[in-house]
């Protein structure tokens, strides 16, 4: 015949086999080992209801049994406890984490383009300063300190860059200080003739400044390539055939291309560039203002009075020049809308060019 021990015991075994948590192991302490209300609480009363010469016997069994339960809590709630993975462990077992790849920017993407047609015909590309000063950026292009052209400028000027908190920063003699943000590249060609005879094949890509308010079109710094060939009997053939070329190339090899007589004060002739709107295919449309064709380069014939400035012969030396604005080809070439897109790093935008 069994004893309400042993009935409680099998009764517990059962229950405990299957507990798997903390909380299970909580409830079952509750229920077998509470003060109130616990089965083993009520079986020790009932002990104390049995008749004395079982008592005793009774009483030991249901303590070991208490003791029993007790142990086999305590042991599975320290097993359950050490196979838990300690605070900030690493789980090894889960997928890991894609990388975000980034891409080259589209005008990036674009300048290096744009560089590479170049490199590949022999023409060095060429970096220099941002900061510039009167003659490099003005003065040696044939824009004296009167030229209506220096105001069309809109430049950004420094206040005496070669002072900072107060003390003057040691500037050699021959190295004129600073006094403004170089509004085009041609400072970097009118330093690379100073130091170089010619022939010259150069191209000179970089960030220039202009006193510019934000707005679909404009922003106060951009980017440009510019071109410089210089030789004896380099001519306007040449100019014409290198930017045809390039164009073709850059665009697809059945591009129109037009030339129009336009004025710069570093170049004559010059000569602004337009290719076939790539949106309608020449036959009118909003983004060419229903002209068929698109200003993309300014050009020309590198003026004598430029060659003067860097100690070039004009009579035996002739040259030609080029410009062209990066963001505006990308916008042509994207059909983006505003400029300003390409400025405010929004990875839904900037994920929309191909890697
Ligand atoms: C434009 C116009 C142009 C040049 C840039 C140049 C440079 C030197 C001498 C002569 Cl060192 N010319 N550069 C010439 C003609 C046009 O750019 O509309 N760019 C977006």
């Amino acid at each position: 015949m069994s004893s309400p021990v042993d009935d409680l015991r099998s009764r517990f075994q059962g229950e405990f086999a299957t507990a798997s948590s903390d909380a299970d192991l909580k409830a079952l302490r509750d229920r077998y080992l509470g003060r109130k209300g616990g089965a083993v609480a009520a079986l020790l009363k009932e002990v104390a209801g049995a008749p004395a010469d079982q008592r005793p016997i009774l009483g030991r069994e249901a303590n070991e049994l208490k003791r029993e339960i007790e142990t086999a809590l305590d042991e599975k709630r320290a097993a359950l406890e050490s196979s838990k993975a300690p605070a900030g462990a690493v789980d090894v077992s889960l997928p890991g984490r894609r990388p975000a790849i980034g891409r080259t920017h589209p005008l990036t993407a674009l300048r290096t383009r744009i560089e590479s047609i170049f490199a590949r015909q022999g023409y060095e590309i060429l970096d220099g300063p941002e900061t510039e000063d009167d003659w490099h950026n003005f003065e040696a292009l044939n824009m004296p300190a009167e030229h209506p052209a220096r105001d069309m400028q809109d430049t950004l000027y420094l206040k005496e860059p070669w002072v900072r908190g107060g003390a003057a920063l040691a500037v050699r003699a021959d190295e004129r200080p600073a006094t403004l943000l170089r509004t085009h590249t041609s400072a970097v060609q009118i330093r690379y003739m100073e130091t170089h005879d010619p022939p010259v094949r150069i191209i000179a890509p970089g960030r220039v400044y202009r006193r510019d308010n934000l707005d679909l079109t404009h922003t106060p710094m951009f980017q440009q390539v510019e071109g410089l060939v210089v030789g004896e009997g380099v001519t306007m053939a040449d100019l014409k055939g290198t930017l045809i070329g390039f164009l073709r190339e850059l665009f697809t090899p059945d591009t129109p291309v037009v030339f129009r007589p336009s004025f710069f004060p570093y170049t004559e002739p010059s000569a602004d560039v337009f290719i076939g709107c790539q949106q309608c295919k020449g036959s009118g449309c909003a983004m060419c203002k229903r002209t068929g064709f698109i200003e993309v380069l300014g050009s020309g014939m590198v003026h004598p009075a430029v060659f003067e400035a860097v100690g070039y012969d004009p009579v035996k030396i002739t040259g030609f020049a080029f410009g062209v604005g990066i963001e505006r080809l990308a916008l042509l070439m994207h059909g983006v809308e505003d400029i300003r897109l390409f400025y405010e790093n929004d990875l839904r935008f900037l994920e929309q060019f191909p890697l």
